[in-house]
């Protein structure tokens, strides 16, 4: 994987931060994206000491920013190997006739239209190149849809289709394309749907083992080493003590 670039969105907590650190492990150079310029920044100052990074600040939702962006990298990462499509949250957990309006559109504007505005950016240099892996992080609630999940559910359900439609129209252009369903990752993710409130989104992962990003990580990692004849579609991991998006076997 050596001189490999990968191009990471949401790097700067979570399941995109421990790929980022296990991808410099790995020597793959990395172009590391997020809003908050000051984990960007300490994520630069320490993976720099295994591999060659560069970091972008943007936000996902805004389709200018996005290629104003890519189109600023260096020379030298502008060729772009890997896409780890990760950015996204949900926002709120409320039934649908009491859904906060502001919420649904930041779950579509960032996990949907982030998604495909980074790739719309990057895919076709990946073309031209007859070469090139994506990664799209869905979720188990993009396989399965519980109670008052809602939009962030259907978004879900939307990177579970854009990754179908990338491979099949990708297929003829020699990209490979993944996705990745998680289901309870101990993240910022809780803090983020929960607005802030960390007591109540200590109490999503008590009681059980949840995943942690560093297993999403490894995961990812996985998928991304095999020989570029093997292209795993499409991946559900859950903790050993969650059965499905609403059975989990808590103490
Ligand atoms: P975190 O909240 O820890 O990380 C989310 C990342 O996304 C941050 O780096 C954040 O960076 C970035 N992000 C969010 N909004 C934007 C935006 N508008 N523009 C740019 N970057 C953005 O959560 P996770 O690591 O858990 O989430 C990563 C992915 O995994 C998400 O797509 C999530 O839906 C998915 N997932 C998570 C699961 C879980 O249980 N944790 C389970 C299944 C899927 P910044 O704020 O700096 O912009
Ligand atoms: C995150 C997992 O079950 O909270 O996508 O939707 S869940």
């Amino acid at each position: 994987m050596n001189h490999k670039t990968a191009f990471i969105t949401g790097a700067t907590s979570g399941i995109g931060k421990a790929t980022a650190q296990l991808f410099a492990q790995n020597n793959i150079r990395l172009v590391l994206c997020g809003r908050r310029e000051d984990r960007l920044a300490e994520l630069k100052a320490a993976l720099s000491q295994l591999t060659e990074v560069t970091t972008l600040q943007f936000d996902v939702s805004n389709r200018d920013a996005v290629f104003n962006a890519i189109a600023s990298l260096p020379d030298e990462f502008k060729k772009i190997d890997i896409l780890i499509n990760n950015a996204g949250n949900a926002h709120g957990l409320s039934a649908i006739q009491d859904g906060n309006m502001d919420d649904w559109d930041a779950m579509i504007d960032i996990n949907v239209k982030g998604l495909l505005y980074v790739s719309r950016a990057i895919l076709p240099q990946m073309v031209e190149r007859n070469e090139g892996f994506v990664v799209n992080i869905g979720s188990i609630a993009g396989k399965e849809v519980y109670p008052n999940g809602n939009v962030y559910c259907a978004s879900k359900y939307a990177v579970n289709a854009l990754n179908k439609a990338m491979r099949i129209d990708l297929n003829k252009h020699n990209i490979r394309v993944s996705a990745i369903h998680p289901g309870a990752v101990e993240t910022e993710f809780s803090e983020v749907r929960f607005k802030g409130d960390k007591e109540k989104a200590k109490n999503v992962y008590k009681g059980f083992k949840a995943l942690q990003p560093e297993d999403i990580a490894d995961i990812i990692y996985f998928v991304v080493t095999r020989p570029y004849h093997v292209n795993i579609e499409d991946l559900i991991v859950y903790p050993t003590a969650q059965a499905n998006a609403t059975i989990l076997n808590r103490e």
